[in-house]
């Protein structure tokens, strides 16, 4: 289901739009925009994970998720240890911007024979981390230093590597609340480059920066701090990006 949602991303002229829902978050009160986002396809798909979290967090989090949203629900894990065995496929993402071995591959290994057990559609992903104008979770807990943002033939050589090595789509990553999102210039270059879908997220806050970075040939955007702090705005932002490519 991953691998058709990342397909029919690319088919289209506009990028796609994922929510990510972060289950050591509350997301309750967003949870019926949330679901009134996907029914009228203003949301196309939901990630879900986060950095920290715990198990009773994930399922009660995940019930709800999965009984009221009527869409695909997609890991996007820290630690692919703890991807539910519903879910309708993982983003599975190796840290190539920077050099840390454990989450280049050593996570990886831990999980390789859970996830084969699960039998989901496991998507490798090349995540790069960019330098998003403020020290990030993922460069923090990674311990790992972004890509600045200015260093367009880095992210292109590294994002290059991670396709060569057979990885089937490209997270640009400005971090989790980000101050700056992904530079349109990279994500044109890339997304030229580069013929795998190009997935940005960090940082978007508006329909301006949306349609930005579609245009700049990103295929899907993800959202979430600004979700959760004003889930009605978000969809509103949403249904204006929407609309405005459907004219
Ligand atoms: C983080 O790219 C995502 O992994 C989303 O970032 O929370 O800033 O929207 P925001």
């Amino acid at each position: 289901m991953l691998s058709k949602f990342l397909h029919q991303a690319v088919q289209q002229k506009s990028a796609s739009v994922a929510l990510l829902i972060d289950p050591s978050s509350q997301v309750e009160e967003g949870m019926s925009c949330l679901a009134k986002g996907v029914e009228q396809g203003w949301v196309d798909a939901v990630f879900y994970g986060g950095s920290l979290r715990t198990h009773s967090e994930e399922e009660a989090h995940w019930d709800s998720l999965r009984k009221r949203i009527q869409g695909p629900i997609f890991a996007f894990p820290s630690n692919a240890l703890q991807v539910h065995p519903t879910v309708d496929g993982l983003l599975h993402l190796s840290l190539v911007s920077g050099r840390n071995p454990d989450y280049l591959i050593g996570r990886h290994v831990e999980a390789a024979v859970y996830l084969d057990e699960l039998g989901i559609d496991i998507i490798p992903t090349a995540y790069l981390l960019i330098d998003g104008g403020k020290v990030s979770t993922t460069s923090y807990i990674t311990n790992t230093t972004p890509i600045p943002s200015d260093k367009i033939d880095i992210a292109y050589a590294t994002a290059l590597a991670g396709v060569q090595l057979g990885m089937k789509a490209i997270y640009l990553e400005a971090g989790s609340g980000a101050d700056n999102v992904v530079p349109i210039n990279m994500v044109k270059t890339l997304s030229s480059k580069l013929d795998v879908p190009i997935i940005v997220g960090g940082g978007i806050r508006s329909a301006e920066q949306m349609h930005a970075l579609s245009q700049a040939g990103a295929d899907v955007l993800v959202i979430g701090n600004a979700f959760e702090e004003n889930p009605f705005e978000v969809m509103a932002d949403l249904r204006t990006f929407k609309c405005a490519v459907e004219v």
